[in-house]
C-alpha cells in the first residue's frame, strides 16, 4: 500500500473554533515525571510532542496554550528534563518529552532520559498520537527514523510537525516537505498530514489546536 502525505489542509471552520475555545480555556501543569511509576493514572486521552533537543517542543506548547512559560523553553539543548504534564481542560494531557539526540549531557542521565522516553512512547495505552517534530531547517535524521520505527511496532499514530518555518524561504520550505514525505514512505504508523509551523509567527498553530480538540 503506499500512502499520499500531504499538508494539513486548514481547519473547518467549527474544528477551528473548537480548537480555539478548548485552548483558551484552563490548561494546567500536573506534574513533571521521571518513571514509568509516576505517570498520572491513564484516565483521558493524550497527546505528546517528541523531537530532537532543541526543535521546539516546549515552545510550541508555548505557543498552542497562548502561555509564554507553561512549558519552559530554552536555547540550551536538553532542557526539558522530564515528561511533563498538562491538563488542557479536563478531558485531555498535553505531553512534554524531553528530547532525544542530545549528545552533551552525562551519558549516564541521557541514558536514563532515552529509556524512560521510549518507554513511554511505547507503552501509554491513552497516547492517542504522537506529534514527532522535525526542525523545518534539517529535515529528518536517522536519530528521527529510530523514534518513528520504535512508534510503528507500538502502534502509536504519530504525525509530523515541521518547527520554525519562520528560519527558512520558500524553496527550502518545499525541499523539506519533500523530504519529509520520503522519510515517512515506510512508516506505517504515519498519519498522512505534515503540519508545517512557526510558534514565533503562529503558522499551523490554530491548525493543531483543531486537530488535537477534534481526536476522539
Ligand atoms: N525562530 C524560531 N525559534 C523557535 C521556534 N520554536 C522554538 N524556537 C527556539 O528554539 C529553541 C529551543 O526551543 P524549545 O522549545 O526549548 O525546544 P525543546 O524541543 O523543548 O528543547 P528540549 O527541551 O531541550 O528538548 C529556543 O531558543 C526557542 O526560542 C520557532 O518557531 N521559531
Ligand atoms: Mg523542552
Amino acid at each position: 500500500m503506499s500512502m499520499i502525505f500531504t499538508l494539513a489542509p486548514e481547519p473547518e471552520d467549527e474544528a477551528r473554533e473548537t480548537g480555539r475555545l478548548l485552548f483558551a480555556g484552563p490548561v494546567d501543569f500536573v506534574k513533571g515525571v521521571t518513571s514509568m511509576a509516576a505517570l498520572p493514572p491513564a484516565d483521558r486521552i493524550e497527546v505528546c510532542f517528541a523531537g530532537r533537543s532543541n526543535v521546539g517542543k516546549s515552545s510550541l506548547i508555548n505557543a498552542l496554550t497562548g502561555r509564554k512559560t507553561l512549558a519552559r523553553a530554552s536555547n540550551t539543548p536538553g532542557r526539558t528534563q522530564e515528561i511533563n504534564y498538562f491538563a488542557l481542560g479536563e478531558a485531555r494531557y498535553l505531553v512534554d518529552l524531553p528530547g532525544y539526540g542530545y549528545a552533551e549531557a552525562p551519558v549516564a542521565i541521557v541514558a536514563r532520559w532515552q529509556a524512560l522516553l521510549k518507554q513511554y512512547l511505547a507503552g501509554r495505552p491513552t497516547l492517542r498520537r504522537a506529534f514527532v517534530l522535525i526542525d523545518a531547517r534539517h529535515g529528518v535524521k536517522a536519530v528521527d527514523q529510530e523514534i518513528l520505527t520504535l512508534l510503528d511496532r507500538s502502534a502509536v499514530t504519530f504525525q509530523i510537525v515541521l518547527t520554525k518555518v519562520d528560519k527558512i524561504n520558500r524553496t527550502e520550505r518545499a525541499a523539506v516537505i519533500e523530504q519529509v514525505k520520503g522519510a515517512l514512505a515506510k512508516h506505517p504508523a504515519a498519519y498522512p498530514q505534515i503540519v508545517v509551523t512557526s510558534s514565533e509567527k503562529g503558522e499551523g498553530i490554530e491548525t493543531l489546536r483543531a486537530i488535537i480538540a477534534t481526536l476522539e
